[in-house]
């Protein structure tokens, strides 16, 4: 491939709803362009971005991939995002190295819930945007009506530049508004052809909106248009770039990438008037000092580079994805990675197209690939000039919002499991392993079911280990409700060393379940000898981590030991721990025991007209409305949930909301479990005993 100057750079993220046709298009901007000389389809498993076997046996993208397509002068380098949101978490890295999010829209669906999260996203990244129409060529395509959703729903910045000829299987070309040209065909049959005139009106208006917009986009240029009322094509153009890079101007441009209209006026689109990242700036901190810092994306700059995603590659192992941000990068450019604070050496520079490596000399600031082997450095990293060191800020990436318990599915293969879960979480930052300290479980968390499926399959094929997933165990606890004496007596002198230890012990509530257990020695006149006490003690202590309704840890229990009796040979530290733990087993079961259940304080950001579902379906989940407050423009419902009803949220409120819906959550406090649910909980942990034994 060419070396490519900074200015001949584009950067551009194709983002938007699941199956809007993204691949397709990334397939057929490389098909049209001469970098692959078949067109795969997402279908068949052939294409260039969709290259993971999970992505073409489910046919939809998993991880974002990166597609460089050479045009004409121009380098675009293509990021193809997936639009399912359990992969949301793709989305994050690109957004940081790109100039301009296309959004891809279908023009038969329409603005979708996919599309207003691209949105967002990339306006909280201060990237530019643009919409891409594409499936022109399917019935009841029609693009004044998306055109008007998009207004609608996303405001006057959105302003028509490519539009159609024909809809549907007559959909057969495209008119550039702001060069007032039309082009025929598709991929290397394209050839321009007069302005039907019958779109003439339609282009006139869209014109002067679009001569508008460039106006308002750079004060210099509002002036002259006040003044003389117009400005030349080379000045709209000039305004037309400032406004995509300020936000506002959002260009819609309209293609079919199945049979490929439009596409090549689309490229010429993407290099005229989307924005290089000449320039840019971005800013980081001196590792060492903490002090700001700034680079500018411009060669003569000292060398920075942002790490922005990770793949596990099976032949060259580990590979970085990096954007340039300020200086070159070759083989021989030292690395320091300013994040971990090491030295880095790498195996190899590469443009990255799919799944294949390229080697390449140079990449020149703003430009994008890929070094192999990088021993200390993970996504969000940033490798810089160890004389001029700079760290950019971590990607954020975002809270996982469903878990589960994950097992070796084979027994002693727990190290595979564990150390290839180690591996994904490397690719995939939005997937969390975390050991549970108290259910001693380890308990994986994503995005969503999905994800966690895919996880798991990837597991499996890539590294060759089965694991297996469950509901995570609910941390309940155990306390008791009244207050009761009772002797604890263990006596076996049946010939050899005799055992006998007998204890009376008052258990009671204490008033706040915080505190776990409080033990007090009340006992007078030595009934139980002071070396004996402490055996008392751990005893109880032993035996309280194991509640007596369904095992879990018992939780605000006063032991109050006040009478016994011993033996002066059979009493031993051992009989008298066994004497607690009759003395507890009895007590505690006599003392109204009942089972608390963790509470979670959650807090549920939906759209006006959901408010009504999500309400209604927290009492299902027994849980309490505390609260409505009007957030940006969302209803915000906070609420108390038992943890147990919390397992499905995700998958549910998505569904519930179209995705439109979002939500945090935190434990509160533990409260008591209603009898009837008490009950089933108590009868599932006796099956498990019972299976375990
Ligand atoms: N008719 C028509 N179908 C298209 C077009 N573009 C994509 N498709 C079809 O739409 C389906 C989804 O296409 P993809 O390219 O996988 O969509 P995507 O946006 O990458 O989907 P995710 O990766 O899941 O986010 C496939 O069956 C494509 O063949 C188009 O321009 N016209
Ligand atoms: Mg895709």
């Amino acid at each position: 491939m060419a070396d490519f100057g900074t200015q001949d750079i584009r950067n551009i993220a194709l983002l938007g709803h699941g199956s809007e046709g993204k691949t397709t298009l990334t397939e057929s901007l490389l098909f049209a362009s001469g970098a692959i000389d078949r067109q795969g389809r997402v279908e068949d498993g052939g294409t260039v971005t969709d290259f993971d076997q999970e992505e073409t046996k489910r046919g939809i993208s998993i991880s974002a991939a990166v597609a460089p397509v050479e045009w004409k002068k121009a380098k675009i380098n293509l990021i193809d995002v997936p639009g399912y949101f359990d992969f949301i978490g793709e989305l994050f890295g690109p957004l940081r190295v790109v100039q301009t999010a296309a959004i891809v829209v279908g023009a038969v669906s329409g603005v979708t819930v996919g599309a207003e999260k691209a949105w967002d996203y990339a306006g909280q990244n201060g990237v530019g945007r643009m919409f891409i129409v594409n499936q022109m060529d399917r019935e009841n395509a029609d693009f004044s009506k998306v055109l008007a959703e998009l207004r609608d729903k996303f405001g006057s910045s959105v302003v028509p530049l490519i539009v159609p000829i024909g809809a549907g299987p007559q959909f057969n070309g495209v008119i550039n508004i702001l060069e007032n040209k039309a082009y025929e065909g598709s991929g290397k049959a394209v050839k321009e052809v007069p302005v039907p005139g019958t779109t003439a009106d339609a282009i006139e208006e869209a014109l002067a909106e679009m001569t508008e917009a460039a106006a308002e986009a750079d004060d210099t240029l509002l002036e002259k248009y006040f003044e003389e009322g117009s400005l030349t094509p080379e000045e709209v153009l000039v305004g037309f770039r400032a406004g995509m890079k300020s936000g506002q101007i959002v260009p819609v441009v309209c293609c079919s990438a199945l049979t490929g209209v439009g596409i090549p006026t689309l490229m010429d689109m993407m290099v005229n008037y989307t924005n290089s990242p000449e320039g840019t700036v971005t800013e980081g901190t001196d590792p060492k000092s903490g002090d700001a810092v700034t680079r500018t994306c411009d060669n003569g700059e000292p060398f920075s580079a942002f790490v922005f995603k990770t793949i596990a590659d099976p032949f060259v192992g580990k590979l970085s994805l990096v954007r340039v941000m300020s200086g070159t990068l070759t083989p021989a450019t030292p690395l320091y990675n300013a994040t971990s604070e090491r030295t880095e050496k790498s195996g190899g520079l590469y443009m990255q197209r799919g799944k294949k490596q390229t080697n390449v000399q140079i990449l020149n600031a703003g430009d994008i690939g890929a070094l192999s082997k990088l021993q200390y450095t993970a996504t969000g990293d940033t490798l810089s000039d160890p004389n001029q060191a700079v760290k950019y800020p971590p990607i954020d990436f975002p809270a996982p919002s469903f878990s589960k318990a994950v097992f070796a599915a084979k027994q002693g293969e727990e190290d595979k499991v564990f150390t290839g879960l180690a591996r994904m979480a490397e690719e995939d930052p939005s997937i969390t392993v975390e050991k549970n300290a108290e259910t001693t479980e380890s308990v994986l968390s994503g995005q969503g079911e999905l994800h966690l499926d895919v996880v798991c399959a990837k597991l499996a094929s890539k590294f060759g280990a089965q694991a297996q997933l469950k509901d995570p165990r609910i941390p309940y606890r155990e306390t008791i409700r009244k207050t009761v004496s009772t002797q604890g007596r263990h006596k076996k002198q049946t010939g050899g060393h005799g055992q006998f230890g007998d204890v009376w012990i008052e258990f009671s509530p204490l008033p706040d379940t915080n505190v776990d257990f409080e033990f007090v020695d009340a006992v007078v006149g030595g009934v139980v000898p002071r070396n004996f006490i402490p055996s008392v003690e751990k005893g109880l202590r032993e035996n309280i981590r194991k509640g007596v309704l369904a095992g879990y840890p018992m939780v605000g229990l006063r032991a109050k030991l006040y009478d016994g009796s011993y033996h002066a040979v059979d009493s031993s530290e051992m009989a008298f721990r066994t004497a607690a733990r009759i003395a507890y087993r009895k007590g505690c079961t006599e003392a109204n025991p009942v089972l608390l259940e963790p509470i979670m304080h959650v807090e549920v950001l939906v759209p006006d007209e959901y408010m009504g579902d999500v309400m209604g379906d927290v009492s299902k989940r027994r849980g309490r409305i505390m609260g409505m407050n009007q957030v940006s423009g969302m209803q915000q419902v906070v609420a108390e949930v038992p943890m147990s009803e919390m397992f499905k949220y995700a998958t549910d409120l998505r569904s519930m909301t179209q995705a439109r819906g979002s939500f945090t959550m935190a434990f509160e406090r533990y409260e008591e479990v209603p009898a009837d649910v008490a009950k089933k909980i108590i009868e599932s942990s006796e099956k498990e005993e019972d299976d375990d034994e």
